[in-house]
């Protein structure tokens, strides 16, 4: 016989509040006029020196924050303020993923005004970043050819739930038995409209034609959240 326990399901109470946070997050952004880009990938992907890239690439045309999330040190945070983003560091202590509450008190610790977009580079995890919305605009994946073109089927959530995925490091192909038809149909049958680009951050090529996707993206958000604003 079966003793009668309680069973509370936590799980989907996390989910609930994280949706209402989501949802404040998209508030904030639609009320200052901001487009939020969430950059999930492994550590060591290449997160921070493609963000470099894009800072570089940017900021002629907006101003651009990063919120830095990482269990501890602020190594990234460093290096990307000192190439001129409006840098936050946010520690989730043993969090291994953004959440959508962490999100907008990364928000909130921004001068005002915010800039036009902001990055979030999450904890390098390919597991539980990809189960939280956080309210992003965008949700940008990298998978970097020495982490293998198998990972699509290891770790399906985050490539199903990316609207764009980097395939960096490319110059390092060589050395690897990456193959990118093979990686390419693997996210597709997961995930039919992401939008994928070969680049590498180390030597540019390829980051021309995400720049360019990038920049509609941003442009497409910012129009989208300004000319709401303007019409009240
Ligand atoms: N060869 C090569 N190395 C890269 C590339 N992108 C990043 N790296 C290197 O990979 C390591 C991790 O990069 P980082 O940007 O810190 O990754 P993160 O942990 O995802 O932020 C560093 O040593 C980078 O110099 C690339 O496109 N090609
Ligand atoms: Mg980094
Ligand atoms: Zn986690």
């Amino acid at each position: 016989m079966s003793l009668n326990i309680d069973m509370i399901e936590v799980r989907a109470d996390l989910e609930e509040d994280n949706d209402r946070y989501a949802l404040l997050v998209r508030e904030l952004l639609r009320r200052e006029g901001v487009c939020l880009i969430n950059l999930m990938a492994s550590p060591g992907a290449g997160k921070t020196s493609v963000l470099c890239r894009v800072i570089d690439a940017l900021r002629e045309q907006f101003s651009v924050g990063v919120m830095e999330a990482d269990m501890d040190a602020d190594v990234d945070a460093q290096t990307v303020a000192a190439r001129g983003a409006v840098t936050v560091q946010l520690h989730t202590g043993v969090s291994c993923h953004m959440d959508a509450k962490m999100t907008l008190r990364g928000l909130d610790a921004f001068p005002k005004p915010l800039p036009d977009v902001v990055f979030l580079e999450n904890v390098g995890n390919l597991v539980c970043p990809a189960e939280f919305d956080v309210g992003a605009d965008w949700k940008l994946m990298i998978l970097s050819v020495p982490e293998g073109d198998d990972k699509p089927l290891k770790y399906p959530l985050m490539f199903t739930v990316a609207d764009c995925m980097l395939v960096n490091k490319i110059d390092t192909a060589p050395v690897f038995d990456f193959d990118l038809d093979r990686c390419e149909n693997a996210v597709r049958a997961l995930n039919p409209n992401v939008e994928i680009f070969p680049v590498s951050a180390k030597t540019g090529e390829g980051m021309d034609a995400f720049v360019r996707r990038l920049t509609a993206r941003i442009d497409a958000a910012l129009r989208e959240k300004r000319g709401e604003k303007s019409q009240c």
